[in-house]
């Protein structure tokens, strides 16, 4: 009679590693750094080297519009009508916001240096 080797099988014990999940904090994507130039949202002009860029601007009624004076002397931006809107002296580096109330064309310039320096705000209803 044969004696049958039973083979027992190896019991595999598995150690339960608790691996500390590592919860990294991932830094919040503070935005695209897709364009070079100076940080202008669609509602800035920017004045530069005597000149309102874009020259024309359209926004909706309500929208507030800012300008950037990038030059180092002041600038003002006054609508041709004298009424609609003013901001002043912007110095050099400054802003100065205007929000729109009335839809329309409005032409305007630079009190300082005339009519020259011109731009055009367009406000849709
Ligand atoms: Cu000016």
């Amino acid at each position: 009679m044969k004696m049958k080797s039973l083979i027992s099988a190896t019991a595999l014990i598995t150690v339960g590693l608790l691996t500390g999940h590592s919860c990294s904090k991932s830094n919040g994507n503070s935005g695209y750094n897709s364009s070079p130039a100076p940080s202008a949202s669609a509602d800035e002009i920017q004045i530069y080297n005597m000149k309102f860029s874009p020259a024309t601007l359209t926004v909706k009624k309500g929208t507030t519009v800012k300008w950037k004076n990038e030059d180092s002397y002041a600038h003002t931006a006054t609508s041709n009508d004298n009424t609609t809107f003013d901001t002043g002296n912007i110095a050099g580096g400054a802003t100065a916001t205007y929000t729109t109330t009335t839809a329309g064309t409005f032409d305007y310039h630079c009190t300082i240096h005339g009519l020259s320096m011109a731009g055009t705000l367009v406000v849709n209803p």
